[in-house]
């Protein structure tokens, strides 16, 4: 039976992964750590505390006797460029102690990695998994060198880390953060409550993106594969869709036709103009029979309506 510590746990991805582990390993199984209790709301075993702490972290592995770690604490792309410093220590140093204490406590480890490892020298569409990952800000520097610790880490130490290139991912039971590609979740608050948003980015700023239930479960099913079928240790392409506001704005103008957008770029478009528009993540489908299920029609409706039914609470 796992005993699970997630980091990270009331974020955009923690906040869906979180219930999903509980239902499949029982709550008395998952501890969620967060900085500040977000959910009021939650049914579980919660820890407040701050991934840079190494000696909290291990004393949550040693009170709770945990064996897997899903380290999704960190900052994101414009945070990150808002505290250049906060980033590497949380992103990097967090990532480095939670290696660690895998070695020490035989650990098995989930990270995320991104898009964001990509940089403007990276090919713009169908990236492969094995390319230039030349990134342009710091959260981009933050996740090469995540994966290449995890990578070191389990060719020297055996560590079984695994990890994930997330795309923009969409979901709607936690707050959109301060990412870039967030756009697509904020849009849609616009949306129920004044039929209107003003877009961040270009109308033609094309992103790789994900539906927020195929991340979760794509994760899992990376953490549920034999160890033998995991062939990158670094972090696999995971793709879904790919698409533009405009791309967006049209699928919501089929839900409410006199939806008004504008558009102001700020400093946000040229962290996305760095990032690549489409993902080839053929070895994740060869390796562990990843796929996804969302199209953009059906994510669409899934967080209009999973926000119009948080907004009505
Ligand atoms: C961001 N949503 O925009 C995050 C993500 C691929 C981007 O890592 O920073």
């Amino acid at each position: 039976m796992s005993r699970i510590l997630v980091t990270g746990a009331f974020g955009l991805v923690g906040s869906d992964l979180v219930p999903e582990l509980q239902k499949i390993h029982g709550k008395e199984s998952v501890v969620a750590l967060a900085r500040e209790t977000i959910s009021e709301e939650f049914d579980g075993i919660l820890e407040k505390g701050d991934v840079t702490d190494k000696t909290l972290l291990e004393s949550l592995i040693k009170k709770y006797d945990i064996d897997e770690i899903y380290h999704l604490a960190g900052l994101l792309s414009a945070g990150g460029e808002k505290n250049p410093s906060l980033a590497w220590d949380v992103n990097v140093n967090g990532l480095r102690y939670v290696l660690d204490l895998a070695v020490e406590h035989k650990l098995r480890v989930f990270w995320p990695s991104s898009i964001a490892a990509f940089g403007p020298t990276t090919p713009k569409t169908n990236v492969p998994q094995h390319t230039v990952l030349e990134p342009t800000t710091m959260y981009g520097v933050n996740k090469v060198s995540g994966e290449l610790l995890c990578q070191y880490y389990h060719k020297k130490y055996g560590v079984d880390v695994r990890s994930l290139r997330y795309p923009g991912l969409n979901g709607y039971k936690a707050k959109p953060g301060d990412g870039t590609t967030e756009y697509a979740i904020h849009i849609f608050y616009g949306l129920l409550q004044n039929n209107s948003y003003q877009c961040f980015l270009k109308a033609d700023t094309r992103l790789p993106m994900m539906y927020m239930d195929d991340a979760i479960s794509g994760t899992i099913a990376l953490m549920q594969a034999p160890s033998e079928k995991i062939s990158i240790r670094t972090s696999y392409n995971f793709a879904a869709i790919n698409f533009t506001p405009q791309e967006l704005v049209d699928e919501i103008l089929i839900i409410s036709p006199d939806f008004k957008i504008s558009y102001k770029p700020d400093f946000r478009q040229a962290i996305a103009e760095s990032w690549p528009h489409s993902i080839d993540d053929s070895q994740a489908r060869t390796d562990w029979g990843w796929k996804h299920n969302f199209g953009i029609t059906e994510m669409t409706q899934a967080l209009y309506n999973g926000i119009k039914t948080k907004l009505e609470k």
